[in-house]
């Protein structure tokens, strides 16, 4: 026993005494579809960027129009205004104002025009302080899977953009880029590097930063061997785009944006080395804290993250007497999953469990004990009603939708229970699920645990009835 003691102890001063080595750039990039966050939100970031120590900032919103379809347009004076401020509060705050343009759509890279166009676009934000800059091409193939160009000239272009740079500038730092494939499935054919990925790494000058995504756009994780094999491919240290907690791809079929909430914490990253790491967030930006800041415990140490840990943490920091009805909330809105996409933790594990063992043991007629999942659903209905009821107001802005479904669901999952109490189906259930489906077009959560229940009671009793029918024929 004093043994185990001794050993434990001298692994927890081992833990404690190894020094956090964070990752070099570490921050958000507002890199998403949809509407683009607006002077304040951008303003709070920065300043949350500095409290969370991460040290930068990139300027990405696919949807700004000056950003990528009329890259070539200076900004207007007042956006250009609003910039300049925005580049001064990253100062007072010390984090970096990363300045991205994504020129790829319709760029002719051998145009002395369109380099002229850019310079003067980044020129024009040297001038009011930026010093680091961003050349992005993701998102740029057509219908066919056709790139714009080739990785050469790509290579060629951005090297020609950096020497420009860096012989009128002595204080910018390298340019960072994210490739036409970037992520590690679209680079690779089999075992070989496909040629555009091939051609790109080889041109590339070596001080320019790559990100990429993962194995996927939006992936379950990346683990050392991976980062280490497109290190490889990259031939230098190439950094990570994260996906998470962007919900740009949660859509409806009727083009409804981020009706699921990535509410979870960031999970499954390497403690391998690398270079940076830019977690790109949600159109709801106060919400999206709760991921960016978990991100900013693993960028500032991976080696000792621990993503539930992390969770509970800033849960507990930025809900303070809310944090346990928030937890309830958040644990049903945290995996993101579609055909391509597939990341974040489990949504309610422990109710998705006991409601699957219930529908389980009911169809064992064994000793079933409904107390737990009653329980479950009475926490999930009292923690909505606590949110809606208490949450400020910036953040009910952006989740009112969800908690009202999440109480449309918990009040179902309670006539579902009742229902296999009573061993008969209340008709009030399909008309309940009936209205959820409605509200799907504004609001998804909890799609495998407590919606599931629903769709499962109700199949349970489809079943049985069908089973009887045959019985009696
Ligand atoms: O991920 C990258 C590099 N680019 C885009 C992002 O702008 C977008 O937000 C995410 C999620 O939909 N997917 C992308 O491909």
């Amino acid at each position: 026993m004093k043994k185990f003691l001794l050993i434990i102890t001298m692994m927890i001063f081992i833990c404690s005494s190894v020094e956090a080595v964070p990752i070099p750039l570490r921050g958000v990039v507002e890199g998403f579809y949809g509407t683009p966050w607006t002077f304040e939100d951008r303003a709070d970031i920065i300043e949350f960027c500095r409290q969370n120590n991460l040290n930068s900032y990139i300027y990405a919103p696919k949807d700004d129009p000056y950003h990528r379809d009329k890259w070539r347009k200076p900004y207007p004076a007042e956006k250009l205004a609003e910039m300049s401020r925005l580049v001064e509060i990253a100062k007072e705050n010390k984090v970096r104002f990363i300045f991205a343009v994504s020129p790829g759509l319709d760029l002719n890279y051998k145009s002395d025009d369109d380099f002229n166009a850019l310079i003067r676009k980044l020129d024009a934000m040297y001038n009011i302080g930026v010093r680091d800059f961003a050349i992005f091409f993701d998102d740029l193939k057509d219908d066919k899977g056709n790139h714009h160009e080739s990785g050469k000239n790509q290579a060629k272009f951005l090297n020609r953009v950096q020497k420009n740079l860096h012989e009128r500038y002595e204080d910018v730092a390298p340019i960072i880029t994210v490739p036409t494939e970037y992520f590690y499935l679209d680079m690779v054919k089999g075992d070989k590097v496909k040629p555009y990925t091939r051609d790109l790494a080889e041109n590339l000058d070596p001080r320019i930063v790559v990100l990429y995504s993962g194995r996927g756009v939006v992936c379950d994780g990346i683990t050392d061997k991976e980062l280490v094999e497109v290190n490889k491919i990259f031939g230098r240290e190439v950094g990570v785009w994260w996906n998470y907690p962007v919900n740009d791809y949660s859509l409806t079929p009727d083009g409804n944006r981020n009706v699921k909430l990535a509410l979870g914490a960031i999970e499954k990253l390497p403690t391998a080395k690398m270079t940076a790491i830019f977690f790109n967030p949600m159109e709801q930006v106060q919400l999206s804290k709760i991921a960016l800041a978990t991100g900013a415990i693993y960028a500032n140490n991976p080696a000792t993250y621990n993503a539930d840990q992390a969770w509970d943490k800033v849960l507990q920091e930025q809900f303070g007497s809310l944090a346990p009805a928030m937890k309830i909330f958040a644990e049903h809105s945290r995996h993101m999953e579609n055909w391509w996409a597939k990341v974040g933790p489990p949504d309610a594990i422990e109710f998705a469990t006991l409601a699957q063992n219930l529908i389980y043991d009911m169809g064992k007629k064994t000793f079933v004990d409904f107390a737990p999942l009653d329980k479950k659903i009475a926490e999930v209905d009292r923690a909505v009603d606590i949110l809606l009821n208490r949450l400020p107001q910036t953040y009910l802005a952006e989740c009112k939708p969800q908690l009202e479904q999440l109480k449309r669901i918990a009040r179902a999952d309670k006539v579902a229970l009742e229902s296999l109490k009573a061993g008969r189906l209340d008709p009030t259930l399909k008309i309940l699920r009936e209205e959820i489906t409605a509200n799907e077009k504004q609001a998804i959560i909890s799609e495998e645990a407590g919606r599931k229940f629903i769709d499962d009671v109700i199949k349970f009793f489809d079943e049985q009835d069908k089973n009887s029918r045959k019985k009696k024929s």
